[in-house]
């Protein structure tokens, strides 16, 4: 079979390999202060939200990433009552947080703004959470908003991009050290930490950053399949600002998951972190 690359949408990754989709209709394109936004229509995965060039949200496997994202660490919290996302503009994270009514405060920090008002028009069930009267968008730099925050969020959940362009800050030490200041005793952070298959020196380098700050036994990371990612298995660490919580057997689950999830139930959360060997090599993680 043959492509025509004016009717397909094409990620490479570092030159050498590419996912792409056919399109049917380019509905949106802009260069916003900080990156190239698209938006395609396409027959196989539905709407998709490319970023500098990178899949993002596609409609039909943004489900399993946002509830991914922001299920496990909501089942391992007693009482959280705020909490931030860090990126994630399209709404999606914030979406599965208006989901837990305990919540008091739910607030996005997002850099650009231009990406969630072209999602608000183009990915309505995505965005929606934005309405939720306990939501509130920044639209700042993550890294220096989480500066002023201490000891303040329950959960924080860095939902960037890859380490270039304006998602860069969101992978270095000083910005993790930020983090671990916001949270409050007890409080989790998670952040997406790419594939361990094709971005696997990044995977490595950041759970190592991370148990650097956080504690060698308190940056775990755990595993979700994303159809639309370079390399499909994809990776999250979730890390504790405390005790670490036992994330595989769930006895101390709060059983306060919401029931209408399409992904995230709570032998998916065990099975999550069940990790192949390599990518307990690739973390450094001894049993
Ligand atoms: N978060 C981005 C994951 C990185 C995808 N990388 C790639 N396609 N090269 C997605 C934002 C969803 N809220």
């Amino acid at each position: 079979m043959s492509i025509n690359q004016d009717e397909w949408f094409i990620e490479a990754y570092d030159g050498i390999s590419a996912f792409g989709l056919k399109f049917s209709e380019k509905l949106y394109e802009a260069q916003s202060p900080f990156q190239k936004i698209e938006i395609f229509e396409t027959p196989a995965m539905g709407r998709v939200l490319i970023l500098d060039g990178c899949f993002m949200v596609a409609q039909k496997d943004t489900f399993i990433y946002h509830e991914m994202l922001i299920h496990p660490a909501m089942n391992l919290l007693a009482n959280p009552r705020k909490a931030l996302v860090i990126g994630g503009g399209d709404g999606g994270a914030v979406t599965e947080l208006v989901k837990y009514k305990y919540l008091e405060e739910i607030t996005l920090c997002e850099i650009d703004e231009m990406v969630t008002s072209s999602c608000r028009i183009y990915f309505p069930e995505v965005s929606r959470g934005l309405d939720d009267t306990r939501a509130i968008a920044a639209f700042e730099d993550g890294a220096a908003f989480v500066a002023r925050h201490s000891n303040h969020f329950d959960a924080v959940f860095v939902d960037s991009t890859d380490p270039v362009g304006p998602g860069k800050a969101l992978y270095e030490v000083t910005f993790y050290q930020s983090i671990k200041n916001s949270l409050r005793p007890g409080g989790i952070a998670v952040f997406q930490t790419e594939s361990p298959i094709f971005m696997s020196d990044v995977f490595s380098e950041t759970v190592e950053k991370l148990k650097s700050v956080f504690g060698n036994d308190r940056a775990i990371p755990y595993l979700a399949v994303i159809p639309s990612y370079p390399g499909a298995m994809w990776s999250f660490t979730m890390c504790f600002n405390g005790d670490r919580k036992p994330c595989i057997d769930m006895a101390s689950g709060n059983e306060n998951v919401p029931a209408s999830l399409n992904y995230y139930n709570s032998k998916v959360h065990s099975a999550a972190f069940s990790l192949p060997e390599f990518v307990k090599n690739l973390a450094r993680i001894v049993d």
